[in-house]
């Protein structure tokens, strides 16, 4: 196998001279991170505040059949106080977060680190009041908005957990996740304004409710004051409750393994899984990661374009960014509203110095043009980011050179919302970076590629195969909520020893990283994860609908898009208005970002003779490969292949 021709870009002198890694800091820690981990670890934690320091650092077993996994296990810290209280001596005063609203006429909003107390404390104060204690869940959809921030600070700070379920989401999903956890109490807002549309959120936690337990209360946060339907006795009006509530709660004393959040997100099989993070080894990681990945220095005006509603929101907008003492920005809106040039305008409204999206964002914005980029002054930008998805060398190169004016080194975080905080990535002043490369591994942090078949290591560089890593970093989920049995079976099973990340993966002839995307069923849809299971148990739910199989094929903003194939009941006939309806229903049954691109009518789906769907065979198709549909001699019924190959949807 040969490594493609790559242009290679060192970091400039001035970047390295002023970095908190270079090269040389760079391959000593990481060398000491895994000779002697304990130590390493040990250290690390020192930038957290310890209620009780621990006396242990790590008790980890991979052992399929007894997977456990705890760091720090006998400290104890409050996650809320590392985030805020500890700042106030010397911070009380500065921006812990700029909230720049989805209007551009409305006005930003400058939260210090003394309000960020204030607004936190009594958001805890007001959960105390609604019943909620240590160990409680809390489920929040909201819009991107500060109280956002302060409703997962409030959890922390008394030891609820939090389970954020993304605005975009239906009813169903919310419903879904609200029982998933049994929570106790349920934050929304009226209405989320996005891109000048509002989603009315109240109304979807309305419906969600319906198929809740009687006893789960609402919290309402007032965003846009538009109308709501009000149930008294379960709907509680957070803003006239803020004017009430006490301006101090005490933080709780929480364990280094209490659970600290839930996070659901798809997986190959089933329905999503509830990705359980714990308090102490997370908060490290992610503080650690934030600093070293971004190389954010005191002062820095850092922005991260991410929503709070996924793991990218939780560690780098709030935990990593606010246990740094950083300055976070939070966006309310979209890229390209009014116009592609907003992330620019608001780059140069507040001095932005590091900048973190997705690369479906970069994709999307690069086919408008650079006059959107040029318009503004960014000359404050020191370090890009990207994550949610491989970068294909094109976006990258625009990212590079109109962005960042060739002179920001480019961080391609590779990570999981299972993984807590960046595993791989190059770092700004220690690499030079490759278009489309995830470089090299965080420090502790030992990436093998396994041969997909034996599970074998594959020594040495220029190889390729399925990627897992060996032994435990402090930011791992611990478990799924409720399922320890599946949380072993996905990740412990198939690769013993290691934790498999569903990923493929090329080392280089360099010994540099490159995701090659997912292994499984899993697609990555503008840098969401969607499970295609989930897409097919939504269209089987359809009335006129026998048998769904959904895969992903190259989208050229999306990075993936969704292609179903649908095998209608005897009685239905294919028609427009009936893949409009299935579209509809699927927004319905999971939310708007799992509505399909293309759906296309198959009379039979090829399948073997024991009736198991040959998805490699549908995934060609909807790639348009026809050339390589492999072996086809196993199907109970080859001709069903003629037949998707001439109806193939001339779409995509
Ligand atoms: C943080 C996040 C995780 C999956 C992951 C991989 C893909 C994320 C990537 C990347 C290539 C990168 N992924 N970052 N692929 N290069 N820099 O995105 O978490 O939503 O759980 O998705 O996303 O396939 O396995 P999550």
């Amino acid at each position: 196998m040969t490594t493609p021709e790559s242009a290679v870009y060192p970091p400039s002198e001035d970047i390295v001279k002023n970095a908190h890694v270079d090269a040389a800091k760079y391959d000593a820690r990481y060398a000491q991170s895994l000779e002697d981990p304990d130590k390493f670890w040990a250290e690390q934690a020192e930038r957290i505040t310890w209620i009780k320091p621990f006396s242990k650092v790590k008790n980890v077993s991979y052992d399929f059949g007894n997977v456990d996994i705890k760091w720090f296990e006998d400290g104890t810290l409050n996650v809320a106080a590392n985030c805020i209280d500890r700042h106030l001596d010397t911070r009380a005063e500065q921006t812990a977060i700029i909230w720049e609203p989805d209007d551009p006429n409305e006005a930003a909003k400058h939260i210090s680190y003394k309000e960020l107390h204030l607004k936190t404390c009594r958001m805890a104060n007001i959960l105390e009041s609604m019943g909620v204690r240590k160990g409680d869940r809390v489920v929040i959809y909201l819009p991107m908005i500060p109280e956002a921030a302060y409703a997962m600070l409030a959890c922390a700070r008394i030891g609820a957990i939090h389970s954020i379920v993304f605005a975009g989401f239906s009813p169903d999903a919310l419903s879904a996740r609200v029982n998933g956890c049994d929570a106790k109490v349920l934050i929304t807002a009226d209405e989320a304004p996005r891109g000048g549309r509002k989603t009315p959120l109240k109304s979807n936690a309305d419906a969600a409710l319906l198929h809740c337990k009687e006893s789960v209360k609402c919290l309402v946060v007032k965003r846009t004051g538009g109308q709501t339907t009000w149930v008294d006795g379960r709907d509680y009006d957070y803003n006239e409750m803020a004017l009430e509530a006490n301006d101090y709660n005490k933080p709780a004393e929480m364990n280094a393994e209490d659970p600290l959040f839930i996070l659901y997100t798809s997986g190959s099989t089933g329905q999503p899984k509830g990705v359980v993070h714990t308090t102490g080894g997370y908060l490290t990681y992610a503080a650690l990661t934030h600093e070293v990945t971004f190389d954010y220095h005191d002062g820095d005006i850092y922005w991260c374009t991410a929503d709070v509603g996924w793991v990218t929101g939780h560690s780098y907008i709030v935990y990593g960014p606010l246990a740094n003492g950083a300055t976070t920005l939070m966006f309310e809106g979209v890229p390209t509203y009014p116009d592609a040039g907003r992330f620019w305008a608001v780059c140069e409204k507040h001095k932005v110095n590091q900048f973190y999206t997705a690369p479906t964002a970069i994709r999307a914005l690069m086919g408008q043009g650079p006059e959107f980029v040029e318009k503004y002054d960014l000359s404050d930008l020191k370090v890009l980011g990207t994550v949610g998805e491989p970068i294909n060398p094109e976006a990258w190169n625009w990212y590079n050179d109109v962005v960042g004016k060739g002179k920001c080194p480019i961080v391609d975080t590779w990570w999981q919302t299972e993984t807590g905080g960046h595993l791989m990535t190059p770092l700004p002043g220690a690499h030079a970076t490759k278009p489309g490369s995830a470089m090299k591994p965080f420090f502790g942090i030992e990436p093998v590629v396994l041969d997909p078949q034996s599970g074998a290591e594959i020594e040495g560089n220029d190889v390729e195969g399925v990627l897992c890593i060996k032994s435990s970093w402090p930011g791992q989920m611990r478990t799924v909520w409720g399922d320890h049995e599946r949380f072993e079976k996905t990740y412990f099973s198939d690769y013993k020893g290691y934790y498999f990340t569903g990923d493929g993966c090329r080392r280089d002839a360099d010994g540099d990283y490159w995701i090659t995307g997912r292994v499984d069923d899993v697609i990555n849809v503008s840098g969401h994860r969607m499970g295609t299971a989930e897409v097919e148990s939504a269209l089987v739910a359809h009335a006129a609908v026998a048998e769904a199989a959904v895969v992903g094929y190259p989208h050229e903003i999306k990075g993936q898009g969704i292609y179903c194939y649908v095998t209608l009941m005897n009685d239905r006939e294919p028609s427009d208005e009936l893949v409009k309806e299935l579209r509809q229903w699927v927004r319905t049954e999971i939310g708007p970002i799992a509505s399909p691109d293309v759906i296309q009518w198959a009379p039979g789906l090829p399948k073997t003779r024991s009736g198991k769907i040959m998805r490699r065979i549908l995934r060609k198709i909807a790639e348009n490969d026809f050339g390589s549909l492999g072996d086809t001699s196993t199907l109970a019924d080859p001709s069903v292949v003629d037949d998707l190959i001439a109806n193939r949807t001339a779409k995509g």
